[in-house]
């Protein structure tokens, strides 16, 4: 396999509600990986779009919420100048290589997808096409910049294979074109997931079988990034929790769901493992065990909402991130696509 020079790539959709899975499950680690890769990080608008209006709100909430998640990455310690920051529509590349993986992908793997059917639910016959082609297209803005390294949250681990398959299977049948055209024996890395850390599946506050999420009715299920002290602490107090104290073990966290969420959540905000937390909570109640779990929340988190609040005081200065972000993205996505266009036969 050809080496690939190692790129960081990943994208969080302008959906609203950004909330503390976001930051643990992706945005965090965003930060962590800029001192040893070279990263690109989208605002994924079109994703946004492949669901219903109410979901994302229209066209002044899709863009408010577009600057309020590259707030977020800013706020977060992203550094744009050194990166790539961006939001998707901005370059045509994404949407031009998804139409060509369109026509790679297989139906049978699209229709494998687990998010699909969720988001769908009983109403597939009435879901976006874009909804279903979605795992293609976040192919596409993976590989539009030929990244080999990307970041998420565990509930991402499917639409990466995905990615994988898409990539593998253009390189097998492209592979006389692209050996010709002097790309060696593969065009595409096949990108890895970077899933890591104590908090790569972050549960609602109200159900520890369920994903925190964006689109969740109840406000209480979730930690918001635009939360001020006082909802964070009232969040947590009131988060769901079964009536034994805090094991000193991980064993002792099977079968206990909102535990297990609580402590893995301290873990990843106290950048430790949820051995240590055991180590120094075991035994104490969730009434002692929640206040403390609150204040390192809001230690960690004021900092970040505070910048968020400044930075979306001064749209100018987003927009200008955004542009000259997108200027930098359109350049690699369009050397990629040329070469894309070469391989296949279509002129140029
Ligand atoms: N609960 C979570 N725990 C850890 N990571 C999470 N991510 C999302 N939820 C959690 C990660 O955040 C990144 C951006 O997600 P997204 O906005 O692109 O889409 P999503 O996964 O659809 O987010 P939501 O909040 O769950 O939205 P809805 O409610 O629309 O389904 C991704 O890396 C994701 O893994």
């Amino acid at each position: 396999m050809s080496a690939f020079q190692q790129r960081v790539f990943s994208g969080v959709q302008p959906t609203g509600n950004l909330h503390l899975g976001n930051y643990l499950g992706a945005i965090k680690r965003f930060v962590e990986l800029q001192d040893s890769h070279d990263c690109i990080y989208c605002v994924v608008d079109l994703h946004a779009i492949t669901q219903d209006r109410a979901v994302w709100g229209g066209p002044e909430q899709l863009a408010a919420s577009t600057r309020e998640v590259t707030a977020a990455f800013l706020a977060a310690g992203i550094d744009h100048t050194r990166h790539i920051v961006f939001n998707q529509s901005r370059v045509s590349g994404h949407a031009e290589l998804a139409w060509i993986f369109n026509c790679v992908a297989r139906i049978g793997w699209l229709n494998r997808m687990t998010q699909f059917k969720e988001k769908a639910g009983k109403n597939r016959e009435n879901a976006s096409v874009g909804l279903y082609a979605y795992p293609n297209l976040m192919a596409a803005d993976i590989l539009v910049y030929r990244g080999t390294h990307v970041p998420v949250g565990d509930d991402q681990k499917q639409h990466l294979e995905l990615a994988r398959d898409i990539a593998q299977k253009f390189n097998i049948d492209f592979a006389d074109s692209i050996a010709a055209k002097g790309h060696g024996d593969a065009f595409f890395p096949l990108p890895e997931p970077l899933i890591a850390g104590a908090a790569t599946r972050v549960m609602s506050l109200r159900d520890g079988a369920r994903k925190m999420s964006k689109s969740e009715a109840s406000d209480m299920s979730r930690i918001n990034l635009s939360d001020d002290a006082d909802q964070i602490a009232a969040k947590i107090r009131k988060a769901r929790t079964d009536p034994e104290a805090l094991p000193s073990e991980v064993d002792g966290l099977e079968d206990r769901p909102e535990a297990a969420n609580l402590v893995g959540i301290y873990a990843a905000l106290a950048e430790t493992d949820v051995d240590q937390v055991l180590r120094e909570h075991g035994g104490a109640q969730f009434s002692t065990f929640k206040p403390a779990l609150a204040e390192l929340c809001i230690e960690k988190l004021g900092p970040l909402t505070a910048e968020m609040r400044r930075l979306n005081g001064d749209p100018g200065h987003i927009d200008e991130v955004l542009r000259a972000g997108g200027e930098r993205a359109r350049t690699i996505a369009a050397e990629t696509m040329d070469a894309v266009r070469d391989i296949i036969g279509l002129l140029r």
